[in-house]
């Protein structure tokens, strides 16, 4: 006999504690949260992670991806699996609850049903992703990536700013890079459904007084490499009409991306995230510089002619200064609708819990891109203060965690009764 769903109510001192917890682990040396992949403190956080989830009942193991992998055994284990769970690792200087909420709240959720002797008919598989935040080598969530088969052995020849190549920097963690490639899912294992608890990163949820967000897609992300190729000049003799300034034309370029992110339609934004001027001299006209940006939108037609329309505007104010620039973009990932079925059922159970939601779009990229391409994904959000994240001031309420965990509940206890 499945309890009411109200019946596992999570408790949130033991949340709380663990929040706490995972927030010790960080880089000393940083401001904020720091847990880069491949970084000491991560390791050190994973090896915590580990533990909590063996101590909530699961049965863990490290995947080939790096992933970190709990099972709850269910009572038909050749039935289509569940999936839950987020990223434990942070942006440099990020905050404490992007991702742990993902993770944290599916720890607590395993151990209210093991607590209330809540037997799922299917395997839950709780899981903490390798990797999830964008990095240098241009692909974010690589654990989740790998599992949908969609990382290639190319990928692993990509090299970050400090020439390491992603493979190299695999094996240096532990990780056989061929083990990483092999651990597509798609194949070996059948999955039913994913649903992921998050902070939504945003201010629409604190804006519009809802404490639950069900997210309807998830916004795609085209990353910029612009390289302004100019003419080194002495900064104190050569006349401003003759130079061809490279700085300049990255800076009429940053206004371009800016201009365009705010004409979105619907939804999008832009944004330009480092410049690298060389040689950087005080008394030297910038010569060459390569900056970093990206576009995000939930609008597919949009975001392919909002690229378009940048890269002509870029290469034409370029000309004017007597610079060329080579465009290059490339896709972290396109834009994923949450599945129909599976927001239904997130939106029933907090209607049945008398908890008030809102449909809302992901403007940051998550896991659940990944996973949607191996069964139907949801996702459930709960409101970031002031809509901040990725900085030391991100903040969720801890009631607002424990709303979320009660939904992702009676989510996981629904999806379980369900079939496709
Ligand atoms: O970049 C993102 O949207 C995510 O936080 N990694
Ligand atoms: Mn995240
Ligand atoms: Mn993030």
């Amino acid at each position: 006999m499945l309890p009411k769903s109200e019946s596992l109510s999570p408790l949130p001192q033991r949340l709380e504690h663990d929040l706490e917890e995972l927030a010790r682990i960080r880089d000393p040396e940083s401001g904020g949260w720091t847990r880069t992949m491949f970084s000491e403190p991560y390791r050190a956080s994973r090896e915590w992670i580990r533990s909590r989830m063996v101590e909530a009942g699961l049965d863990v193991h490290v995947d080939g991806a790096g992933n970190i992998v709990g099972v709850l055994a269910g009572r038909r284990p050749g039935a289509p699996s569940l999936v839950t769970g987020s990223h434990t690792d942070t942006v440099e200087s990020g905050g404490r609850f992007d991702g742990a909420v993902g993770v944290l709240g599916a720890l607590e959720m395993v151990r209210q049903l093991n607590e209330h002797d809540v037997r799922l008919e299917r395997d839950l598989l709780v899981v903490d992703f390798l990797g999830e935040e964008s990095n240098d080598f241009g692909l974010s969530c690589l654990g989740s990536r790998a599992l949908a088969g969609e990382l290639v052995a190319a990928d692993l020849d990509r090299h970050d700013h400090e020439g390491r190549r992603l493979g190299d920097r695999y094996s240096a963690f532990g990780l056989d890079p061929a083990g990483v490639l092999g651990a597509v899912w798609s194949r070996s294992r059948p999955l039913h459904g994913y649903v992921e608890l998050h902070v939504e990163q945003g201010p629409l949820l604190e804006e519009r007084g809802a404490p639950i967000g069900v997210v309807t897609a998830i916004a795609g992300i085209e990353r910029l490499l612009a390289t302004f190729a100019g003419r080194p000049d002495h900064a104190g003799t050569m006349p401003m009409g003759d130079r061809r300034d490279a700085l300049v034309a990255a800076a009429e370029a940053v206004l371009a991306v800016r201009r365009e992110g705010c004409g979105a339609p619907v939804h999008g934004v832009a944004t330009t995230s480092r410049l690298i001027s060389e040689p950087g001299s005080a008394n030297v006209v910038p010569a060459t510089v390569r900056m970093h940006a990206e576009m995000r939108s939930v609008d597919t037609a949009w975001l392919s002619s909002a690229t378009r329309r940048l890269a002509d505007e870029i290469r034409a104010k370029a000309e004017g200064y007597g610079v060329d620039v080579d465009v290059q973009w490339s896709t972290d990932n396109v834009s994923v609708p949450a599945s129909g079925e599976v927001h239904e059922v997130v939106s029933g159970a907090a209607d049945a819990l008398g908890i008030a939601w809102e449909a809302v779009p992901s403007g940051a990229t998550h896991d659940a891109v990944h996973m949607a391409r191996l069964c139907p994904m949801g996702m459930i959000f709960v409101p970031s203060r002031g809509g901040r994240s990725h900085c030391p001031d991100e903040w969720t309420e801890l009631e607002h965690i424990v709303t979320g965990v009660q939904v992702l509940a009676a989510t996981v206890l629904d999806m379980d009764r369900r079939t496709r």
